[in-house]
C-alpha cells in the first residue's frame, strides 16, 4: 500500500503496482527513484512494471471487461464514478501537494487544477448511461439498428507536466464508455497516479477496471502496453516523435489511437484589443506550468502600433514573476519538471540568442537563495522574433515567450498558421467582425477570443496537423472510447 505522506528527511515508498484490485510487487520490473525537481534529489522510491507486469495488468483489465464491469448497467458505473469523484474531492489537497512534490508545479496552480478534477469525473459519470444507437430505416424485411459498445481495454500513457489531469482526461471518458484501463504514468512523475489506485479501491470499483503500472517508455512498460495484443486502444499524451513510434508499434495489432501532442500556439494581440486584459492573459500563459503545457501561447503575435509597449510590459512582468519553491503558496512559478527538460529549455535560450532574437528578460538558470540544485529557469522573453526562427517553430516547453510583430490581419493569420502544429490559438480584438473572421481562418483545434486557456470537461480539446489525433473532453472524447455495432435482424427468417 503506498503512503501519502513523507516523514521529514525520509523517502516516500510506493513499492507496489495496482493490478487486479491488489497492490502487488513488480514481477519483472523493479524500483526506481522519483526526483523532486525543486531540489534535484530523489524523494520517493516507486515500483515500475516490466513485461510480465503489463501482461498481468492487461489480463486483469480484460477479465473485468468480460466480467463485472462489462455487465454492469451504465447507471451503476455512474454511481461508482460519483463515489470516486467525491473521494477525489476530499483528497484533492493531498493530491495537489503530491503532484507539486513530484512535478515541481507551483502549489497554487496544482490546487486550482486538481481541485477541479472531481467536477470533471462527475461530468463523465453523468454520461455513463447516455451512449445510445439509432435505428436504420430500410424496408420491413429487416430491423437494423446500431449499438455503442466500449472499445475494450485501454492503455493510457500520460506525460509528466500534468499527470493527474492527463489521467483524468483519459479515465473519465474511458470509464463512462464502459472500457477498462491500464494507466502508465510517466517515469518522472509516477506518484499521484498510484495514489488514484487507493481511491478506486475505496470507491469499490471491481478489481481490474483500472490498473496502474508506472514504468519507462521505450523498451519499457509503455512500449509493452502499445505492443500488447490484449489492448484495444492507446490514449497518449506526449511528444510527436513518441506518437510516431507508438503508431508503428501499435499498427501490428491495429489499435485505435488518440494522440494529444505538442503545440506552438499563436496568441494574437491586435492593436484594438483591451491591451491590459490581453497582456494579463499573454504573460500568464507564458509562465503557467513553467511553460510546460502544450496549450500555452508560446508565440505572441503583436500588431506593430502596440509592439514596443507589449515588449516593454512583457519584460517588466517577467521580472516580477515570483520564482521559488513550489510548495510555497506565494510562488508563481516552480522549477522545470526534470533535468532533461531544464537542459532542453536552456539550449533553446541559446538557440534564440544565436539566431539573432533580442533577449529582453531572463535567459538564465536560477540558483542560490534556497533554489540550489533545483531546475529553476528565469521567465524569459525574446523580442524581434521572426516566425522562421527555431524558437518560433519548435516546442520548447519552458517559460520562454517569443514576441513576433505583424502589420495586418492577413499577416497575423499567415504567421499563426505557418506552423506544423495546430492545437490552440488565442486572439484579442475589440472588433467583433475581426474576431469571427480571424477565428474562422485559424487552423487549430481550439481558438479563444478575448480569453485564453478556457478548457473544461465539456469543451473538446485536441489538435489539427501535428498536434494530434482525436479529441479529449466533450462528447467527442466519449465517442473515441466507443465502437459502433450494427445489428440486422430479418423479420421474415428468409435468407435472400
Ligand atoms: O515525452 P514522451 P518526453 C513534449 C515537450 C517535451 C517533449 C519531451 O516538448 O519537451 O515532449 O518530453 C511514454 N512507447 N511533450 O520525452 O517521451 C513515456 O514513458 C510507449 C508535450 O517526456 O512523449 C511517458 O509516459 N510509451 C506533451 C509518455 O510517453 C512511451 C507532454 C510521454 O513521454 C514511449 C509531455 C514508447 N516508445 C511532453 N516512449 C503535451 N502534449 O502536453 C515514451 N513513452
Amino acid at each position: 500500500m503506498p503512503q501519502a505522506g513523507t516523514p521529514a528527511g525520509s523517502m516516500a515508498r510506493y513499492e507496489r503496482l495496482f493490478i487486479g484490485g491488489a497492490w502487488v510487487a513488480p514481477e519483472d520490473g523493479g524500483l526506481m527513484e522519483s526526483i523532486d525537481p525543486s531540489v534535484g534529489r530523489p524523494w520517493a522510491v516507486v515500483a515500475y512494471g516490466g513485461r510480465c507486469d503489463i501482461d498481468k495488468a492487461v489480463a486483469a483489465a480484460r477479465d473485468a471487461l468480460d466480467g463485472p464491469w462489462g455487465r454492469m448497467p451504465g447507471h451503476e458505473r455512474a454511481a461508482l464514478m460519483r463515489r470516486f469523484a467525491d473521494l477525489y474531492k476530499e483528497r484533492a489537497r493531498t493530491l495537489a501537494m503530491l503532484e507539486t512534490r513530484d512535478s515541481g508545479r507551483a502549489l497554487r496552480e496544482s490546487l486550482l487544477d486538481v481541485g477541479g478534477h472531481s467536477n470533471g469525473y462527475h461530468w463523465w459519470a453523468s454520461l455513463a448511461d447516455k451512449a445510445s444507437g439509432r435505428t436504420i430505416p430500410f424496408d420491413d424485411s429487416v430491423h437494423a439498428f446500431t449499438s455503442r459498445v466500449p472499445v475494450g481495454v485501454v492503455g493510457a500513457i500520460t506525460p509528466w507536466n500534468v499527470p493527474l489531469m492527463a489521467a483524468a482526461w483519459k479515465l473519465g471518458p474511458a470509464l463512462a464508455a464502459g472500457c477498462t484501463v491500464v494507466l502508465k504514468p510517466a517515469e518522472h512523475t509516477p506518484v499521484t497516479s498510484l495514489e488514484l489506485g487507493r481511491l478506486f479501491e475505496e470507491a469499490g470499483f471491481p478489481p481490474g477496471v483500472v490498473n496502474i503500472v508506472p514504468g519507462y517508455g521505450k523498451d519499457g512498460a509503455g512500449e509493452y502496453l502499445v505492443a500488447h495484443p490484449g489492448v484495444d486502444k492507446i490514449a497518449f499524451t506526449g511528444e510527436g516523435a513518441t506518437a510516431k513510434a507508438i503508431l508503428r508499434t501499435g499498427a501490428e495489432t491495429m489499435k485505435r489511437f488518440t494522440f494529444e501532442l505538442g503545440g506552438k500556439s499563436p496568441h494574437i494581440l491586435f492593436a484594438d484589443a483591451d491591451l491590459e486584459q490581453a497582456l494579463n492573459a499573454a504573460t500568464n500563459s507564458a509562465w503557467t506550468l513553467c511553460g510546460q503545457s502544450c496549450a500555452l501561447g508560446s508565440r505572441v503575435l503583436v500588431q506593430r502600433p502596440v509592439y514596443d509597449r507589449v515588449v516593454e510590459e512583457f519584460a517588466r512582468r517577467a521580472a516580477r514573476v515570483r520564482v521559488g519553491q513550489p510548495m510555497d503558496e506565494a510562488t508563481h512559478m516552480g522549477p522545470q519538471a526534470h533535468a532533461e527538460q531544464l537542459a532542453k529549455t536552456l539550449s533553446y535560450i541559446d538557440i534564440g540568442r544565436n539566431e539573432g532574437a533580442e533577449l529582453v528578460a531572463g535567459g538564465n538558470r536560477l540558483g542560490g537563495a534556497g533554489l540550489d540544485g533545483g531546475y529553476f529557469v528565469e521567465p524569459t522573453v525574446f523580442a524581434g522574433v521572426s516566425n522562421a526562427m527555431r524558437i518560433a517553430r519548435e516546442e520548447i516547453f519552458g517559460p520562454v515567450a517569443a514576441l513576433i510583430p505583424f502589420d495586418d490581419e492577413d499577416e497575423a493569420v499567415a504567421i499563426a498558421n505557418d506552423t506544423s502544429y495546430g492545437l490552440t490559438a488565442g486572439l484579442w480584438t475589440g472588433d467583433v467582425g475581426r474576431a469571427h473572421r480571424v477565428a474562422n481562418r485559424i487552423r487549430a483545434g481550439m481558438v479563444w477570443v478575448n480569453t485564453y486557456r478556457f478548457i473544461r470537461w465539456s469543451t473538446p480539446y485536441g489538435g489539427f496537423k501535428a498536434s494530434g489525433w482525436g479529441r479529449e473532453n466533450g462528447i467527442e472524447a466519449l465517442e473515441s472510447y466507443l465502437e459502433t455495432r450494427t445489428t440486422v435482424i430479418s423479420t421474415t427468417g428468409r435468407f435472400a
